[in-house]
């Protein structure tokens, strides 16, 4: 929509809802302008029936080079406690229901890393720069980074990456299980698919693709016994689906589902 000033929102392919962070002069820095848009364009798409999945992406220079440091700098104790300051940041991980795929070029620093790892599946390029470099800015991750990528790629690693402020590739990325995929190519080649896997979850039925999203990201929260006994209760909810009658039926009698998204 034309509405917004900071970012950029489009519809590439049928159900696929695309959103480029779009502040080219700050490397698509994070301010809290940027932020209100990107939810309101969120939640439009999570709204929006004829959406499926999300694509996020940035530049082919900046996914984004972090928080806003410039908006930072001034920042009293006082205000960031008392206005809740990044709070408004979790919409993406508390309330978007529907799949959303972060597509990564170039920089994804503090923030930016903090945005990818929100996401549901990271793509990038082998040359995306990654890195939670707030140590150095006398300061420390404060937007989950500290429990997302400690949870993808293992204490040890993450312990040593927030403490140095080093920054890590988009091979490294990949290796290490934070990206689902990494392009030897650039931004063209990692939207391109970045939008196809979208499209492909897209193309399923709704409701199973927003319980499958819940029930994964349960595994982050509960205990083994707790996750497996919730997923169960929703495998048995989904039997009271009409999709889930579409497409067992449609296996039976050889036939391509059309899903009801009910
Ligand atoms: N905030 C504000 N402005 C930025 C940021 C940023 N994070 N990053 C880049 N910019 C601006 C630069 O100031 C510059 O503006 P200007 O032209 O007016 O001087 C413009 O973008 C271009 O940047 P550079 O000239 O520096 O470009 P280079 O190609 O030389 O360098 C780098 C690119 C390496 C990415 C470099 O810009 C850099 O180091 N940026 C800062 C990276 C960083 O430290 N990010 C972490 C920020 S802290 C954070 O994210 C905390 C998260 C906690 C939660 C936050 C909640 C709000």
């Amino acid at each position: 929509s034309s509405t917004y000033e900071h970012i950029l929102t489009e519809t590439p392919k049928p159900g696929v809802g695309l959103i480029t962070l779009n502040r080219p002069k700050a490397l698509n820095a994070l301010s809290s302008p940027l932020f209100t848009e990107l939810n309101d364009a969120l939640s439009k798409y999570d709204n929006d029936k004829d959406i499926g999945a999300i694509v996020i992406t940035g530049s082919e220079k900046a996914f984004a080079a972090g928080a806003d440091i410039k908006e930072m700098a001034p920042l009293t104790f006082a205000a960031a406690y008392s206005n809740n300051f990044i709070a408004p940041w979790s919409h993406l991980a508390t309330s978007i229901r529907k799949p959303v795929i972060a597509a990564v070029s170039g920089y994804a620093l503090g923030g930016g890393c903090e945005l990818a790892l929100m996401c549901d599946i990271i793509y990038c390029t082998s040359k995306a720069t990654f890195g939670q470099p707030e140590i150095k800015l006398g300061t420390i991750p404060g937007a989950g980074g500290s429990q997302r990528l400690t949870r993808a790629i293992g204490k040890s690693r993450a312990m040593e990456l927030i403490l140095t402020g080093k920054n890590f590739s988009g091979k490294e990325a990949g290796e290490w299980g934070m990206a689902a995929k990494v392009v030897d190519g650039g931004k063209e080649e990692l939207l391109e698919e970045a939008v196809k896997t979208a499209e492909t979850i897209a193309g399923y039925s709704h409701v199973p693709v927003v319980a499958a999203k819940e029930v994964v990201n349960k595994s982050q929260e509960l205990s083994l016994r707790e996750g497996v006994e919730y997923e169960r209760r929703m495998f048995h909810g989904l039997f009271g689906s009409k999709d889930q009658k579409i497409g067992m039926t449609a296996f039976a009698e050889k036939k391509k589902p059309e899903w009801s998204n009910e």
